[in-house]
């Protein structure tokens, strides 16, 4: 569809008032198509248009409908933490789309900003707070079973959640068409992640909790690279993959974002510690910290009988901590391995590259082999003060 017509199908479905409109494609997602609208008066919004079959690669096919779990999800949480996702507007049946508030220019995408060396202060806190306050809001804690499951329906995800499965959890741990890094890395891919068995054994059972866990609402796709970030805030997009799973795989992929951004600021320069790959770091330790307390300060206040025990509550929190450690790993992997790298890391030569895969894959190795020894932030903090730098 050209943009004509989309603007047409838009004021038909009245999402857009009759005005005139200037439509300018701005994305350069995986799966999606992403405009910006300007109307005559200068004021700007943002639609995101599902076709199907994925811009990463063809052969992948994809429902045209998965824009209305995320228009869902965005209202949803737009009620529970308003300043914390972009307003949506409106859902197009007609071309799958949604029109939802342009952040920018006063935003940028976390990813970016960081490789321009921005460090905001409130990241790890608000990102924190975020997993938090929505994996609490809508887990047994705080909903009934009747709504929780009425929920579980609405936000059932199916072919994203396939997606997620498949490129995931499966290809990256075995020789398949879709891998692709660097020559430098082959043997130590095809030996310390290929023919594991412990590795194998550990992808496994991440990947069927993940299948089976439906503890929270939870974004599914939270990296760097669906977060914005402003002069005092940071606002959460793009949630597509968004249903009902487990709370450490949200909280997982953040921190595998500041591993992977840790390990690509030093790769240059060998082994030594940046400025930025310090201030990672703390923010990393400092994300896990403040997760456990913000989640813990919520759950005082359970009421549902008999999950509102501490003992209880500590447990669950303990397994939590163990998923992120495992989920983190996991996210680390597939981005080297897989399809779908995080884009904005770019290489001069090989042997950087290399280096960053292979000391990338190592720690990803570790934190999913060894999720049970993260019970808790402190254990977050030690191990990461040992594997970093
Ligand atoms: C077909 S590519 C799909 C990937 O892009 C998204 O950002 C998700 O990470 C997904 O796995
Ligand atoms: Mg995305």
């Amino acid at each position: 569809m050209d943009g004509k017509a989309l603007i047409q199908a838009l004021e038909e479905e009245g999402l857009l008032s009759n005005n005139k409109f200037d439509l300018v494609e701005i994305g350069d997602g995986n799966i999606n198509r992403v405009f910006r609208i300007t109307e005559q008066s200068g004021e700007t919004y943002i639609l995101k248009c599902a076709q199907k079959s994925a811009n990463i690669s063809s052969s992948i096919r994809l429902n045209l409908n998965r824009g209305k779990n995320e228009y869902a999800y965005l209202k949803e949480i737009g009620h529970l933490v308003p300043n914390r996702v972009p307003t949506v507007y409106g859902y197009s049946n007609k071309i799958h789309s949604l029109v939802m508030q342009d952040v920018s220019p006063a935003y940028t995408v976390l990813q970016k900003a960081l490789l321009f060396g921005k460090r905001p202060a409130f990241l790890a806190r608000q990102l924190a707070d975020y997993v938090a306050v929505v994996g609490y809001a809508f887990s047994d804690f705080s909903l009934s079973s009747i709504k929780k499951k009425a929920l579980q329906t609405r936000f059932s995800n199916p072919r994203l959640c396939e997606l997620t499965e498949t490129l995931v959890f499966s290809e990256p741990y075995h020789a398949c068409k879709n891998n692709c890094f660097s020559i430098n890395s082959r043997d130590f891919v095809e030996r310390e992640i290929y023919s594991d068995g412990e590795v194998a054994l550990s992808a496994a059972k991440l990947k069927y909790k993940f299948m089976n866990c439906p503890q929270s609402l939870i974004h599914g796709d939270l990296h760097f690279g669906s977060v914005f970030v402003g002069d005092r805030d940071v606002m959460v997009f793009d949630p597509e993959f968004c249903f009902f799973g487990p709370i450490g795989y949200d909280l997982g992929n953040l921190l595998a974002h500041f591993i992977l951004h840790y390990v690509f600021s030093s790769a240059p320069y060998g082994a030594e510690e940046t400025t930025q790959g310090l201030w990672l770091k703390q923010m990393a330790v400092s994300m896990m910290a403040e997760f456990e307390t913000c989640f813990l300060q919520q759950a005082r206040h359970c009421t549902a009988y008999p999950f509102h025990q501490d003992g209880f509550i500590r447990d669950f929190l303990k397994t939590v901590m163990c998923d992120t450690a495992g989920y983190a790993g996991a996210e680390c992997i597939r981005r080297v391995i897989g399809l779908a790298k995080v884009s904005v890391f770019e290489f001069e030569n090989e042997t950087d590259k290399s280096r960053y895969e292979t000391q990338a894959l190592f720690l990803g190795k570790f934190f999913i082999t060894h999720s049970e020894m993260f019970t808790s932030s402190l254990a977050f903090e030690e191990q990461l003060n040992k594997l970093l730098g």
